[in-house]
């Protein structure tokens, strides 16, 4: 009986109650609610004969209402509390993040977090920064541009990759790090799956973990981090880098993804991770067909009711590539802009992006024309 929030449109939500019984299903139907009987609680009749699913559908406030009335009621009581918390996670916006001196205000503005990939063989930009002065120097432009996060990685995660050694996987990203870390204020990210590597690049400087395999490829990166006090991305992933993109299947996506991060989140508070300093990120292109991540955007806004910020990383990705017919990476700016717009409005606060200057722009008007720019907004819009 797990209730799933679905948002129908602008203002409305749906939550679809897979499995309930056909008691509780005509107690959910018989509630005296503010709704609309028929839009109240549409229960439609399955072929197994004990279940149904029930669908409420109304806008946050009219569902809260509901929700009262379900509460009074013994026999829906447990759910009405389950579908109140995913409806508070899907409103919630008040997520601000630590990075060492740093907060990150994820509510008064959409992030942007820069792409510096230290490594020969990246997708997009592979072997441009892998000196360290000219890795420090895209570091500081990137700053300079807009990037609240400066996300450094040593190894190439594109689809095919082969892993790389921890030693030189650190000698790449340890002495930009460093260098950065004793002069920037912006805070430094490491795009890492393995611990040990985690754990110098924290020594180092850095203040938040990005892990694109969501804690699993390393059994100690959960308790890496919060020993370090980091903030941690939890990235979805089907597969390893390696065979993520032989013929991925899903039942429903952007369910499967969505538990798979709620487990994640999970598996780091227990490991001692602040729940606070988690964000979370569906993994565009980790075992996905070009469906798959058209679907997730499209979807993008369920994933706010697991209640943590989604960070998006659609950056010049192939899916685009396909969709526009540009095989080369350096043609995908306005598809990554249009994705970075749609992002934002589906509710994701933290976009992954090569094209920092730019990306930065499309977030301010979007932000903009969504009330979410602090400066803009108004007593009324809160
Ligand atoms: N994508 C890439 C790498 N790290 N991390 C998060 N959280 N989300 C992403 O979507 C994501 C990520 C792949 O892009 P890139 O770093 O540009 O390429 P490569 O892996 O070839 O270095």
């Amino acid at each position: 009986m797990e209730p799933v929030l679905r948002i129908l449109d602008h203002g409305t939500a749906a939550v679809a109650i897979r499995s309930v019984t056909r008691e509780q299903a005509s107690l959910i139907r018989n509630i005296p609610g503010p709704l609309p009987s028929s839009a109240a609680a549409h229960a439609s009749s399955s072929k197994q004969p004990n279940t149904n699913e029930v669908i409420l559908a109304g806008t946050p406030d009219q569902l809260r209402e509901f929700l009262k009335a379900m509460t009074k009621n013994p026999g829906t009581e447990q759910l009405s509390k389950k579908i109140k918390t995913l409806l508070d996670n899907y409103l919630r916006s008040d997520y601000k993040i630590k990075c060492r001196g740093t907060v990150l205000d994820l509510n008064a503005r959409t992030h942007i977090m820069g792409i510096l990939n230290v490594t020969p063989d990246s997708f997009s930009d592979g072997g441009r920064y892998l000196d360290t002065d000219r890795a420090a120097k895209r570091a500081r432009e990137m700053a300079a541009e807009g990037a609240d996060i400066i996300d450094i990685g040593g190894e190439s995660t594109r689809p095919g990759a082969r892993p790389l050694s921890e030693d030189e996987e650190l000698a790449r990203i340890i002495p930009v790090i460093r260098q950065l870390a004793g002069e920037l204020t912006t805070p430094i990210s490491v795009d890492t799956y393995k611990s040990a590597v985690a754990e110098k690049a924290l020594a180092a400087g850095a203040s938040l973990v990005n892990d694109i395999s969501g804690l699993r490829f390393s059994p100690d990166m959960a308790k890496v981090a919060a020993d370090h006090g980091a903030a941690v991305v939890i990235m979805h992933i089907k597969g390893t880098p390696r065979d993520m993109q032989e013929k991925p299947v899903y039942a429903d996506v952007v369910t499967e993804v969505a538990q798979y991060l709620e487990e994640g989140v999970a598996m780091a508070v227990s490991a001692g991770v602040d729940r606070e300093q988690i964000l979370i990120d569906p993994g565009i292109g980790f075992g996905k067909t070009l469906e798959h991540n058209l679907t997730i955007l499209e979807r993008l806004g369920e994933f706010r009711a697991i209640g943590r910020p989604v960070l998006l990383g659609t950056s010049r990705k192939k899916f685009i590539g396909t969709v526009l017919d540009a095989p080369e990476a350096e043609r995908r700016l306005e598809g990554t802009a249009a994705t970075v717009a749609l992002g934002i409005e589906r509710g994701a606060r933290v976009m992954r992006v090569h094209d920092v200057a730019q990306m930065a722009r499309v977030a301010r008007m979007t932000d903009a024309i969504l009330k979410r720019n602090s400066k803009l907004q108004t007593a009324n819009d809160k």
